[in-house]
């Protein structure tokens, strides 16, 4: 396995896995869909039915995948209404932390191939934690999310195909961390009931009742789900802050710039103005000025559900 320096700003790690496990891996994923363990919700579906484990038409001739894990801290951020200081959480992989693609395909040309006249494809199109375990790079959760060793689970997937043969092949068998095997913490923790209990015959978590599904989104939250049951202005931490998986990797975070009195209410109010927009946008990091229609009634929503807690 190959990786950097925990010390560099941007800590990553990769393995290299041959095509010739494309079949396999997507035999992984298709006995799970024919035997009903996928959930039919629209929106999980909508994620999920657009990957395929193929080579890319743009790659045809392509030998192997690099699948490489960055690791990202938890974001904090403090907002202020009513003379009050509420700290708020920012789940890695929501706000942009400065990464490119293009970042990646540097260090991947520069560093993990390092010789000239090869191409690398970066794809969306995979499930990218089933690709993470084949490859060795990560183990699952009970809790279905991916860990990496030092990272735990705070940690963004990304993959390239590329032409070049690599010398090592890292095929694995589906691996779940040792330190589930006597654990049950997130199981209790999930406020949703989310996570399979170990004697379930299903390991594949309920993605009907996981909360990212419908905070990430614009739209109504069901009613079903407890209002104390929120977390983070969005996504999901409760099963993977008291995670031993998590021990190191969280005592590492990031904190944005406080969010004012004002511009709390304005966001409550979903009174924004250009100006504010713009401040929201470089303090949160979570959405270009461009896409604030689409977020931040997501963030004013899921923030409502937060600040009625205290
Ligand atoms: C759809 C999706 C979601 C959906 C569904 C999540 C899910 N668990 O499938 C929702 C919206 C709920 C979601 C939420 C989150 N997501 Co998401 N999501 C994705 C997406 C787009 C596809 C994931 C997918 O393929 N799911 C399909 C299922 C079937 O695959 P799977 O979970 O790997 O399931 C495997 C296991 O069940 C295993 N299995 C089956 N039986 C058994 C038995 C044993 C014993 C074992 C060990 C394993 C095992 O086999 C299955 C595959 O064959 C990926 C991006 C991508 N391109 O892959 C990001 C991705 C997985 N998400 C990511 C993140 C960060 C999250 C959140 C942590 C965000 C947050 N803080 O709220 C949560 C975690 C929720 C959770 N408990 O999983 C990261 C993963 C980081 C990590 N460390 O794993 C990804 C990779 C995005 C990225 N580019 O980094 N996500
Ligand atoms: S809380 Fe325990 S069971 Fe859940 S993922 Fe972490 S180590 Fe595994
Ligand atoms: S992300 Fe939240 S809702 Fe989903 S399994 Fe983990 S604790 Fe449960």
């Amino acid at each position: 396995m190959g990786s950097n320096d925990i010390s560099l700003d941007l800590f990553y790690k990769y393995r290299t896995i041959s095509v010739v496990h494309l079949k396999k891996l997507q035999e992984d994923i298709d006995k799970l869909r024919y035997s009903g363990k996928l959930s039919d919700n629209k929106v999980y579906r909508s994620y999920i039915d657009t990957k395929k484990f193929e080579i890319p038409e743009n790659i045809p001739n392509a030998k192997f995948i690099i699948v490489i894990a960055v690791f990202g801290k938890l974001g904090l951020v403090n907002f202020n209404l009513d003379g009050k200081k509420h700290e708020v959480m920012v789940p890695p992989n929501y706000y942009d932390d400065g990464l490119e693609i293009e970042d990646l395909e540097k260090i991947i040309l520069k560093k993990i191939i390092n010789e000239p006249g090869y191409k690398i494809e970066y794809t969306n199109k995979l499930h990218l934690k089933l690709l993470a375990v084949r490859s060795g790079l990560g183990k699952y959760g009970r809790n279905n999310i991916c860990y990496v060793d030092k990272m735990g689970s705070m940690l963004s997937l990304f993959a390239f195909f590329t032409d070049f043969q690599f010398k090592e092949d890292n095929w694995s068998k589906i691996r779940m961390m040792n330190q589930c095997e006597n654990c049950t913490i997130c199981i209790k923790t999930c406020p949703t009931g989310a996570i399979p209990k170990p004697n379930d015959e299903n390991f594949v978590i309920k993605v009907d009742n996981c909360l990212p599904v419908y905070n990430e989104i614009r739209g109504i939250i069901p009613d079903w789900i407890p209002s104390k049951a929120h977390n983070a202005l969005i996504g999901c931490m409760k099963c993977q802050l008291p995670c031993p998986g998590n021990r190191d990797a969280l005592k590492i975070t990031r904190r944005f710039e406080e969010i004012s009195e004002r511009e709390t209410k304005m966001i409550l109010d979903g009174k924004i103005d250009e100006k504010l927009v713009k401040f929201l946008s470089m303090k949160l990091k979570m959405f270009s000025p461009s896409d604030a229609d689409r977020m931040l009634p997501v963030i004013k929503r899921n923030l409502q559900f937060l600040l009625s807690q205290n």
